[in-house]
Formats: C-alpha cells, sequence, structure tokens
C-alpha cells in the first residue's frame, strides 16, 4: 500500500475516464491537505484540446491542470504517477520516474487499497464484457447489489463511491500492468489470443500482463482448453472448457448442446438467448465466477436464462427476405472474429458474407485465413481492409461501411447472413464500436426503406 503520510504530490497523467474518477476520488480522499496545502494534485493530458480539462479544472484548479506532453521534470517532481491505462509506463519520463523512486500506479490499484466489499475479477482477449455482465445480472437476481466496473465504462474509484455489495470487475491488460494488491474473491483469464499488440513487445509480454489477475485471488477460474490462461500458482480452481469432464463442460444430447456441472445436464444451448459456443464458455466462466459470491450453481443456471446479451455482440439487427444481418462490431480483434465466424457458419443456411477492415492495431492477420475459409463473400472497408482481403480470393474494399451494406444488399439472398464482425479496432473511420455498430444498422435499416 502507498504510504499516503509522505506523498506531497501526486501527478494524474491521461482525462479521460479515469484520469477524472482518480481527481474525483483525490478529492474525497485527502480534502483537507488539499485544502492547508501539504498535498498538491497536477494532472496533464498529452492532447491541447483534451476534453477532461474543464471538468479537471473544476475539480483542482486550472493552474494544476497541463494540456501537452509530461517532461521527465514534470514525472520527477511527483511522488505518485496515477496512470490512466491508455498510457504506457515504459515510456521514458515514466520509466525514469519510477527508477528514480517515484510510485507508479493507476486507478484499479487505488481502488484494490481500498476497497472492502467482495471482487469478481474477469480477463481475456475477448468475452471480458459479455462474462461481466453475466456475472452482474445472476449477482443482482439472487439478490446482492452487484456492481460491473472498470474497462466496461464506469470507471472502478466512481464504483467505489457507490458502496455496491459487491464489485464485478472487468478488467484490461492496461489496467492489470499497475496493479499489485487486488484480493479477488475468484479471478479469470477467459482466454487469450493477439490484440494490443502495437502496445506490447510480444504475445509472452500481454499474457503475463493478464496473468496478474489471479495474483492473491480466491478461486481461479480456468479455461481447460488453454494452459496459457493459466498460472503457475493455484489455490482453489474451477475449469470450463469445451469438452464434457467433470466441472464445468459440454455435453450432447437428444442433438442439442447443454452446459453441464459434474456431469449433469444443467442449461441447455436453447434456453439461453445469446449465440455461439463461445457464449457457452463465457456462460460457464459466469457460473462459476458466481458461485464464488455464494450462489448455487442452479440458482445461478436459472437467472442465465433471462440474460439478453450485450449490444454489438453478434446481434441480430433485422431479418428481412429470409437475410439475417448481425452486428458483431465489438469484434475489434481475430480472436472474436474467428469466434463469431464459428458461432454463425452452422445457423447459415446460404451465403455468410462477412464485413471486416479498420485498424489493426498491428495485428498479423494471416491467422484469420483458416476462419476465412468458412466465409464466402469477403467484403473489406478502413485502413487495414486490404491486409484482410489479401487472404481471400475475389474480395472487394469498399470506401466506406455504407458502401459495403449496399453491396452486401445486392449480394444476398434469401438464407444468406451478413455479419458486420471486423477484426479490427473503429479509431479509423468511426468514433468507437458502439459507433461503427450504429452505423451499420442505421444503413442496413436504410437499405430496409429503399428495397420496400
Ligand atoms: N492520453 C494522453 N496521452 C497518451 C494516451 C492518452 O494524454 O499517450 C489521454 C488522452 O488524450 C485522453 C485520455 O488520456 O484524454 C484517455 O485515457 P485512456 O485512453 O486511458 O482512456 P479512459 O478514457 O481513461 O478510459 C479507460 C479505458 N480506455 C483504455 O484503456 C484505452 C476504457 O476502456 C475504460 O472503460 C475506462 O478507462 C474506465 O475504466 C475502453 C477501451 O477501449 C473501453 N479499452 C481497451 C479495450 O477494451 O480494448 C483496453
Ligand atoms: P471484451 O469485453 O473482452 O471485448 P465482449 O463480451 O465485449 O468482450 O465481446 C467482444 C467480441 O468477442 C464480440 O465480437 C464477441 O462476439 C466476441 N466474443 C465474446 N466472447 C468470446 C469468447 N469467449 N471467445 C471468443 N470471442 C468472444
Amino acid at each position: 500500500s502507498i504510504d499516503w503520510q509522505n506523498v506531497e504530490q501526486i501527478t494524474v497523467l491521461g482525462l479521460g475516464k479515469s484520469g477524472l474518477s482518480v481527481l474525483r476520488y483525490l478529492q474525497r480522499q485527502f480534502n483537507n491537505d488539499i485544502s492547508n496545502g501539504t498535498l498538491s494534485i497536477r494532472a496533464f493530458d498529452s492532447r491541447e484540446q483534451a476534453p477532461g480539462r474543464e471538468q479537471a479544472s473544476a475539480l483542482i484548479g486550472a493552474e494544476n491542470v497541463f494540456c501537452r506532453r509530461w517532461q521527465l521534470e514534470d514525472t520527477l517532481a511527483a511522488d505518485v504517477l496515477v496512470l490512466s491505462p491508455g498510457i504506457d509506463a515504459r515510456e521514458e519520463p515514466i520509466e525514469l520516474a519510477m527508477q528514480a523512486g517515484v510510485i507508479v500506479t493507476g486507478d484499479v490499484e487505488l481502488f484494490a487499497q481500498q476497497v472492502r466489499q467482495p471482487v469478481v475479477a474477469i480477463t481475456g482477449s475477448n468475452g471480458k464484457s459479455t462474462v461481466t455482465r453475466m456475472v452482474e445480472h445472476i449477482a443482482r437476481r439472487a439478490g446482492i447489489n452487484a456492481l460491473a466496473a472498470g474497462n466496461i465504462g464506469l470507471p472502478v474509484l466512481d464504483a467505489l463511491a457507490q458502496n455496491a455489495d459487491a464489485y464485478v470487475l472487468e478488467l484490461s491488460s492496461f489496467q492489470l500492468e499497475t496493479l499489485n494488491s487486488l484480493r479477488p474473491k475468484a479471478a479469470t483469464v477467459l482466454n487469450i489470443s493477439p490484440d494490443h499488440m502495437d502496445r506490447y513487445p510480444s504475445l509472452a509480454d500481454y499474457t503475463a500482463a493478464k496473468l496478474r489477475i489471479y495474483q492473491g485471488s480466491e478461486i481461479q477460474v480456468l479455461n481447460r482448453q488453454q494452459p496459457e490462461c493459466w498460472p503457475t500458482q493455484c489455490s482453489s480452481t474451477l475449469r470450463f472448457g469445451d469438452d464434457d469432464a467433470a466441472e464445468f463442460g459440454l455435453i450432447r444430447h437428444q442433438d442439442e448442446t447443454w452446459i453441464s456441472y459434474q456431469g449433469k445436464r444443467l442449461l441447455g444451448a436453447h434456453q439461453l438467448t445469446v449465440q455461439g459456443l463461445h457464449n457457452l464458455l463465457n456462460a460457464q466462466a459466469a457460473l462459476a465466477l458466481s458461485s464464488a459470491l455464494g450462489i448455487s450453481v442452479n440458482e445461478a443456471a436459472r437467472h442465465l436464462v433471462q440474460f439478453y446479451g450485450l449490444p454489438h455482440r453478434c446481434q441480430l439487427v433485422t431479418e428481412r427476405n429470409g437475410v439475417k444481418w448481425v452486428n458483431d462490431s465489438k469484434a475489434t480483434n481475430i480472436g472474436a472474429t474467428e469466434a463469431a465466424i464459428k458461432g454463425m457458419r452452422p445457423i447459415v443456411a446460404g451465403k455468410l458474407i462477412l464485413i471486416a477492415g479498420g485498424e489493426g492495431k498491428g495485428a498479423d492477420f494471416s491467422a484469420l485465413q483458416a476462419s476465412l475459409k468458412q466465409v464466402d463473400v469477403l467484403l473489406t472497408i478502413g485502413k487495414d481492409g486490404p491486409a484482410i482481403g489479401a487472404l481471400f480470393n475475389g474480395s472487394r474494399q469498399l470506401q466506406s461501411l455504407d458502401d459495403a451494406v449496399a453491396l452486401a444488399s445486392t449480394l444476398s439472398e434469401p438464407g444468406d447472413m451478413v455479419l458486420l464482425s471486423p477484426a479490427c479496432a473503429s479509431f479509423d473511420q468511426f468514433d468507437n464500436f458502439e459507433h461503427r455498430g450504429d452505423v451499420f444498422a442505421r444503413a442496413v435499416e436504410a437499405h430496409d426503406e429503399q428495397s420496400a
């Protein structure tokens, strides 16, 4: 834990959601020290027009808010540096300050040092948000006032102020880099596939950041098929997977796939609203994590039936003239698009038309080639569309998502599915993945009106 007695200056880097939540937290925590001048707080954002500038100024005074890149003298002047997750601790002014003894931390670590309520912690390359919402849903239905926070959007320190009964945290590899003190009831790395390779020197570094989630956890929830997601030491484990092993697994019964627990049928795939094999794995993980909050597996299974999934994740936008239009805009890496193709292919009678491309974040797309064999038509968009298109005979690169929808509309016939699952981030052409998904849905609707 940080010894706050000896801290005279705290510097917050980044004025997005996390940075502003940190300033609010410091205000609540150290109000007296700030007003009597024994503690000073500064904040930086490297963007000249930082959107958080005004709010930050209101919190700590405009004279303490700097909208320019921080220099070594700035970082060295601090006793504690609080990094936003988007900022790389390996950049020089931060690394050198750390070597000089400055404490480098993040919002989730500050949360961990304060929280008294039980915490369930979730990371992985894909499925984090889905599993986080599943656990929150199960816990609430079971009468626990649980709150989901972290990478899912609500900063953890804002969540802490709400004084929930339990916290369900979605944690990114970035947030985990500065985390040491969390002692979760249960923790999981759902899966690992390459993502954020523009930030990490290697897949091993990315994996190592994710595995930090298990530090101090009481129960480790493990993916049986991915040993690379397991910690080197376990205290008490619960395992899930796509085989019929005891613990959590899958079994076939009368042509249906069921989630099983200790060898017995627990929940049929047909009872769940969420689609695809990957969601059966997500559901198993959620059941295991919920049990760490004291909720029986049978009760949790009953509540999961009423979980309706998240928008922009393999979400059916409309079915018209026998064509299904599916929005999987949240597929921002190869692993997610692979899961979407694998999950959707069995339910498509006709052609599977895939729209992919965007900002590839340095990914090596050749890994997608095997899955693309199950696709009939590939339309690409955005900066790295051509890199994906190169893997597929006869693919077409379009100027915009609207153009791609228009072309897909003329190419599709009854029984087909048009799937937006980009395998890329959205920021080359859109504000964020929600914006991309909304543009897709609007374009689909517009075509509906034109064809009507
Ligand atoms: N900034 C700098 N210099 C930099 C980088 C960023 O000044 O070198 C500034 C930006 O100008 C901006 C601010 O920092 O003003 C943004 O900070 P941030 O990128 O760390 O993002 P926040 O707004 O604090 O949101 C973060 C998470 N974002 C990232 O990790 C990139 C949010 O996850 C999270 O919901 C939020 O904290 C609350 O915990 C989003 C995300 O994209 C959804 N996550 C990535 C993902 O899921 O792939 C990891
Ligand atoms: P995250 O929060 O990790 O990004 P989401 O639940 O938002 O995860 O889903 C992101 C994308 O990954 C979506 O395209 C979704 O269909 C896909 N996905 C969800 N769960 C899994 C999984 N277990 N394995 C692979 N892909 C998944």
